[in-house]
């Protein structure tokens, strides 16, 4: 081993945590020249932790998870103090949908630890927490900050931030990104309303199985409601130059009825099939265009503007002929002219949002 260990920290091991766990196993397994210690894995009420920083073993971390009656660390105040004491760096590992958490990311980037995560609370909320984000980061300028990632907080283990990104640093210009960038809305709509054959398939239903295949957030509605397209957009947007203050500061279809905005998830997906019919007339309609429904969203920079909702497309374009949970996103630039740079591919779901996670703990691994 020649280079200084590095401590994993993991707070979130729901959906996405329980892939990403397996995937940090092998990285471990193959990483020959550096120490990796997984030093906590926390869920809201229990947690495992390494105090003396020597590592968990992870062949049955769920099973010892479940059956652990340790109450994790405070956050952020304990959680903080006992990862500085690390004795070398440490990266956090955010599987939640906390903006509570995300909140704190300034003060442990300062303190020097590495932010990597899918939670998309903290890079579409305000502009400010934004900046502190990046201000506090290595990346923004800090030179003893963290490094921080956010792959999968879009398109999961697709390249879309790290595109973005590279195109603005290379010098081009963002004009427009155009695409479908929900994994469950591609689903739905590509199940619900194929390009080709017929579906007969109540849309509430294909609902249980986006949730079932842990394409959905945690509360489905967060999808359906337009939202995390919203988000996606608000991240692509700020990373393009516009200043989008937040992400329900521009016009979002919603297809959560407003009946079921209240109350729990599982309240709202009991209440779902009510409204089937509503979306069965917009299917009708677009149908005798001999057009298909897609849920899209649109960002254009020099005209300022966002956009995010249900359209009609011809068959045979690409949105339509979409399939599963794919998202595609197209990138027109100034470099790529007419044409535009397109990234297609599975959007969501847990192994390929761990794998954009993953991806990043490697990042930052070959920055130390
Ligand atoms: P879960 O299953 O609810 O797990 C959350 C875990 O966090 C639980 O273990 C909970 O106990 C723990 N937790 C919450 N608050 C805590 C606290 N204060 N302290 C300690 N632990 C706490 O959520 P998921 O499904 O595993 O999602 C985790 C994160 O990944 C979320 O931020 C989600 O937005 C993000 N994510 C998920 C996906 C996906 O495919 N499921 C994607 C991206 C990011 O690319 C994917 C995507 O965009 C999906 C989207 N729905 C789409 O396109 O359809």
């Amino acid at each position: 081993m020649s280079a200084s260990p590095v401590f994993v920290a993991i707070i979130g091991a729901g959906t996405v945590g329980s892939s990403f766990i397996p995937q940090l196993q092998n990285l471990i397994k193959n990483t020959t020249n550096r120490a990796i210690f997984p030093i906590l894995i926390a869920r809201s009420s229990k947690c495992l932790v390494s105090r003396d920083y020597t590592g968990l073993d992870l062949n049955n971390w769920s099973a010892d998870l479940s059956a652990s009656t340790i109450t994790p660390p405070t956050f952020p105040n304990e959680t903080l103090k006992w990862l500085k004491s690390a004795p070398g760096e440490v990266v956090l590992v955010d599987n939640t949908s906390s903006l509570e958490i995300a909140q704190s990311y300034p003060a442990f980037l300062s303190a020097g630890i590495h932010i990597v995560t899918p939670n998309k609370k903290g890079v579409s909320d305000s502009l400010e927490l934004w900046d502190n984000i990046f201000n506090s980061a290595r990346q923004g300028g800090n030179a003893t900050g963290g490094y921080f990632y956010h792959e999968a907080s879009c398109g999961a283990g697709l390249p879309i931030i790290n595109t973005i990104t590279d195109l603005v640093k290379t010098g081009d210009k963002i004009k427009k990104v155009e695409g479908v960038f929900s994994g469950t809305m591609s689903f739905l709509f590509n199940t619900f309303h194929p390009a080709s054959g017929t579906c007969d398939e109540k849309f509430s239903a294909i609902v249980d199985k986006a949730k079932a295949a842990g394409y959905t957030e945690p509360d489905p509605r967060d999808d359906l409601n337009g939202l995390d397209v919203a988000r996606k957009l608000t991240i692509l947007a700020r990373l393009s130059g516009l200043k989008v203050p937040n992400p329900t500061s521009f016009p979002i279809e919603s297809l959560v009825p407003a009946e079921l905005e209240a109350g729990s998830a599982s309240d709202f997906m009991a209440g779902l099939p009510k409204f089937d019919s509503a979306i069965e007339e917009r299917k009708a309609a677009a149908e005798k265009e001999n057009k298909v429904l897609r849920f899209v969203g649109k960002l254009d920079v020099d005209k300022n503007q966002v956009s995010v909702g249900i359209e009609a497309f011809e068959r045979g374009t690409a949105i339509a002929s979409l399939r599963g949970s794919d998202n595609v996103i197209s990138f027109f630039t100034e470099r790529y002219g007419a044409n535009p740079l397109v990234v297609q591919g599975a959007g969501a779901g847990a192994e390929v949002t761990a794998m954009g996670i993953t991806a990043d703990l490697i990042r930052v691994l070959e920055r130390l």
